[in-house]
């Protein structure tokens, strides 16, 4: 089982190549941000052809673990894979791992998000006050090439709105006000998002264990 193996806290160091072991625009991009203070050389899973693995996962922890470990063999370099989704409590945490598959073969957010709004009017959910409860988890793995990995997950807790609003960052942000917040991710500088996002939170975690902290 992929969870079995052993955390091993291996460092990476300054100067070092790292892969972004996703195919998704908006996470590179985050991903890139994040990174930026740590002198690593960033190689993106498009920048190198990687093939896309199947995600079979049952959890994040194991879907950005099987991410990780393909892109780290193939490459034969260090490897960071993300697996995040957006968890609605009146759906009984749907989409959570199954958030991209939602969009389809051609990842149509727009319709991802209506389908969401939906589900959650059918279940009654939009008369919650301030809006439907819904959290972000990112679950964020760096792997060797020799199968050792690290893996951290972040959470950010909030509330739907609709319509949708904004046109900043990727996926379900213009769907989703984090606690404390009047604007949507969708509406945030991505300074702002990167402040309190999951990502940012595992991203955080991962930094302390494996990048030296900030
Ligand atoms: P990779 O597997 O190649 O990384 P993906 O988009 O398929 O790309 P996931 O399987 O982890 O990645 O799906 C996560 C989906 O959850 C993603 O496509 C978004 O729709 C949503 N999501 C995750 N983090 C998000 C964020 O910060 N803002 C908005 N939506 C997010």
């Amino acid at each position: 089982m992929l969870s079995s193996h052993t955390p091993n806290r291996r460092p990476l160091e300054r100067g070092a190549r790292l892969v972004a072991a996703t195919h998704n625009a908006g996470k590179v991009a985050e991903l890139r941000d994040l990174l930026a203070p740590y002198s690593l050389s960033v190689l993106s899973a498009a920048d190198l052809s990687l093939p896309e693995p199947e995600e079979t996962g049952t959890s994040f922890t194991t879907n950005a673990e099987l991410k990780a470990l393909a892109a780290a063999k193939v490459a034969e370099l260090p490897a960071l894979a993300d697996d995040s989704g957006l968890e609605v409590e009146v759906l009984d945490g749907a989409p959570g791992i199954y958030s991209a598959r939602w969009a389809g073969p051609t990842r149509n957010f727009g319709l991802a998000m209506r389908r969401l709004a939906d589900e959650v009017r059918e279940r009654g959910g939009w008369s919650e006050q301030p809006g439907p409860r819904a959290n972000f988890t990112a679950a964020l793995c760096l792997a060797w090439p020799d199968g050792a990995i690290d893996t951290f997950e972040g959470k950010v807790f909030g509330h739907l709105v609709w319509p949708p609003r904004g046109d900043k960052g990727f996926g379900y942000d213009p769907m989703f006000v984090a606690d404390g917040q009047t604007l949507t991710f969708g509406e945030m500088e991505p300074a702002r998002k990167h402040a309190i996002s999951h990502r940012a939170r595992a991203f955080a975690l991962l930094c302390r264990a494996c990048l030296g902290g900030a």
